[in-house]
């Protein structure tokens, strides 16, 4: 950190509506790094002084403790080890500028707490203001990301075991949807064996809002509504993952709702298919997300040519983008603690060569709106994404999914072959 200060927000209670509020989930950064859950908590980090780290959080009161549940209270956090040493975060004004004086630069969320950034703000003035007495300002703030974005980036041995689980659990859920779907199913009874699934396991939830869309719902990517009754001779698409110690599962599988696949649907799905299996081979040390995705587009383009979804030559298609009318989105996103993890793509305008740890999807789709006329009419209304959660190691990819059926043949097999799900 040459020098630096950390000083992060450990995120708010989010109203849900009026007086009600969402469950509690600590900003990732904080927690990385705190592995505390305690909102409205201020972490402050600052590496070579006595005491490095300082937390500051809510104090124990016996009367809000019975309405909002237990706190911690400063000696608490202490006692834990989650810092030196801890104060009253509403001590922190009082406190900070002590905390900062002579760091070269800040690093805090920038645009993400502003609480945080105006706290950070006023003891910078107050430490300028001090600069006759000879007390130092920090002379800059930088964006945390560039210091825990990186950081984040390589998983170490605990983060890929809380990721490996929560992708384990995901992997069931998707599999029991499979098992449980059928014709007249509605989108959310699959989406609630799934989250059955997930807090059984004793998850605490998805990591993302579950995308469960039949037949022309599939086509549209952020799909969440989860409304609508299931066709058979549809294709389902789920796109769920839930999340284990702060770590989400990102799988994404489309089948048959009826369990058989149609002569347009296995044939578009047969290309993704096989996009997929040859991006999750290229997920080598050295290579990188954005080789991966160009080297994917082509293969997609050209099938999209063979099966006379897009006209000329493939160069041009590519050239001009033309592919994008049903391939919007990009092939991979690294995968964390958020569902799109931070992490920078390219450094320098240099891509991110893969690196053992790195932890990233991969998830070619083809999208064909219902009311696209200009696509065969076969393929109208098919939308299929297929997306697996690859680990990178010095050996080779290890793909965290890998125990979710997306052979055809697989799918045909599991697709309605339970009348209920048990769970254990
Ligand atoms: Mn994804």
């Amino acid at each position: 950190m040459n020098g630096g200060a950390l000083v992060l927000h450990g995120g708010s209670v989010q109203t849900r509506s009026n007086d009600t509020e969402f469950r509690f989930r600590p900003d990732s950064d904080f927690y990385y790094l705190t592995g505390l859950v305690e909102p409205g908590a201020v972490f402050v980090f600052r590496p070579g002084h006595d005491p490095e780290s300082t937390l500051f959080v809510r104090p124990r009161d016996a009367e809000a403790e019975v309405w909002s549940g237990r706190r911690k209270g400063p000696q608490g956090v202490v006692d834990e080890g989650r810092a030196e040493q801890a104060f009253d975060v509403a001590q922190l004004k009082q406190e900070l500028p002590r905390l900062l004086e002579g760091a070269s630069t800040v690093y805090i969320p920038l645009g993400r707490a502003r609480s945080v950034e105006r706290s950070v703000l006023s003891a910078v003035q107050l430490l300028r203001r001090r600069n006759r007495d000879g007390q130092r300002a920090p002379e800059s703030l930088t964006h945390v990301e560039a210091l825990l974005g990186p950081e984040r980036l390589v998983k170490d041995e605990a983060a890929i075991e809380d990721l490996r689980r929560a992708v384990e659990i995901s992997s069931l859920a998707h599999m029991d949807a499979m098992r449980f779907c059928r014709p007249d199913r509605f989108e959310y009874e699959i989406e609630a064996i799934m989250d059955c699934r997930f807090r059984m396991a004793g998850s605490t939830g998805p990591g993302y809002t579950s995308i469960v869309g039949g037949g022309d719902n599939a086509t549209i990517l952020h799909y969440v509504e989860n409304s609508s009754r299931l066709q058979g001779g549809d294709l389902l698409l789920i796109d769920a993952g839930c999340e284990w110690e702060q770590f989400t599962g990102d799988i994404t599988r489309t089948f048959p709702v009826n369990g058989t696949f149609s002569g347009a649907q296995r044939e578009l799905y047969q290309l993704v298919l096989a996009a997929n299996v040859a991006a999750i081979e290229q997920c080598r040390v050295g290579a990188s997300i954005n080789g991966i995705h160009r080297d994917c587009v082509a293969r997609l383009a050209q099938g999209l040519l063979d099966l006379g979804l897009l006209q000329g030559s493939l160069d041009e298609i590519i050239e001009n983008k033309q592919y994008r009318r049903y391939y919007m989105h990009r092939t991979s996103h690294w995968l964390g603690a958020d569902v799109h993890d931070v992490g920078p793509y390219t450094v320098d305008q240099v891509d991110v060569p893969l690196a053992p740890g790195h932890a990233l999807t991969i998830e070619p789709g083809l999208y064909v709106a219902a009311g696209d006329t200009e696509a065969p009419a076969a393929f109208r209304g098919i939308g299929i994404r297929i997306e697996d959660d690859v680990l990178v190691r010095e050996d080779g990819p290890e793909v965290l999914s890998h125990a979710v059926p997306k052979a055809i043949d697989e799918l045909e097999a599991i697709v309605g072959s339970a009348d209920a799900i048990t769970f254990g």
